[in-house]
């Protein structure tokens, strides 16, 4: 046992971004290697238009890098984030990340510590959340995923440009999460201590009461200017590191 277990979420890994993906790479072979456990909380890609763009030679280091480290002692979780929930289970053969549903209640050195993307709880966002239910339906995704790739790239840089006009005219504070949400899954969830979340890209360390029980929140950074990640040990003290990209 190494006594850490990582965190990671919104590294938006891209080819327009080529710095982001070596310092992820470096970080790979020289923090996670020495992690009991890496988990990917979304966001991991800047778009996923389907595992059939797994093989290009932007994605494959990526994806080999990642099967080095699950072929040593780390074990990788892979959960969906807003941009890439169209990861499959090729992608997680490839890699031997294994797939974890949004939310997922853990047991981490003896800690019940719950995890999600975070975007589910941004509920005051109603034009995201309309657009999330209907790109989650499994029909909604066989459609999509039956078009070809050049036909689904296509889309998603539409969609992708429609989000930034739409993001440019909400108010910040809509784009949180909802505190009510929070608590109400808190609450689902039997009061974990701790829960851990990324997609709003404001890292912090939040104290939450509810109904008289205390839950730690974390939310964890993107991958824009830095890298950033949280370190749980086995003594139960968490760390938020930034690294230099
Ligand atoms: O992504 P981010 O963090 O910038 O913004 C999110 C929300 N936006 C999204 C949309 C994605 O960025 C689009 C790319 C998805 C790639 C996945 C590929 C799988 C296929 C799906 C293809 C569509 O998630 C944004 C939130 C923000 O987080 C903060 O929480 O506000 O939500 C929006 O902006 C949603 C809009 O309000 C509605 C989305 C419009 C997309 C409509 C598509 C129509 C395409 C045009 C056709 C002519
Ligand atoms: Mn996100």
């Amino acid at each position: 046992m190494q006594g850490n277990t990582l965190f990671i979420s919104d590294l938006h890994l891209c080819e327009s971004r080529p710095h982001i993906t070596s310092a992820f790479l470096r970080w790979l072979a020289e923090v996670a290697t020495k992690a009991d456990a890496l988990y990917i909380l979304g966001d991991f890609f800047e778009y996923w238009a389907g595992d059939d763009a797994m093989f290009d030679d932007f994605h494959q280091p990526i994806i080999q890098a990642l099967q080095q480290l699950t072929q040593l002692q780390t074990q990788v979780f892979f959960m969906h984030g807003n941009r890439d929930f169209l990861i499959r289970e090729c992608f997680s053969k490839a890699t031997g990340a294994q797939l974890i549903g949004d939310p997922t209640l853990t047991q981490i050195y003896g800690r019940q510590v719950l995890l999600s993307h975070g975007d589910a709880l941004c509920t005051d966002d109603v034009q995201y959340m309309a657009f999330r239910a209907q790109v989650r339906q499994p029909a909604w995704q066989e459609d999509f995923l039956n078009q070809t790739l050049p036909q689904r790239q296509a889309f998603i840089q539409q969609a992708r440009t429609k989000s930034e006009q739409e993001k440019s005219t909400k108010m910040a504070s809509i784009m949180d999460v909802n505190e009510q949400a929070l608590e109400n899954l808190v609450r689902e969830y039997d009061y974990p201590p701790v829960f851990i979340h990324g997609h709003t890209h404001r890292p912090n360390r939040h104290v939450h009461h509810v109904d008289a029980h205390v839950c730690e929140r974390y939310v964890l950074g993107d991958w824009y200017e830095q890298g950033s990640y949280l370190k749980l040990k086995a003594d139960g003290t968490m760390m938020a590191v930034t690294i230099e990209a």
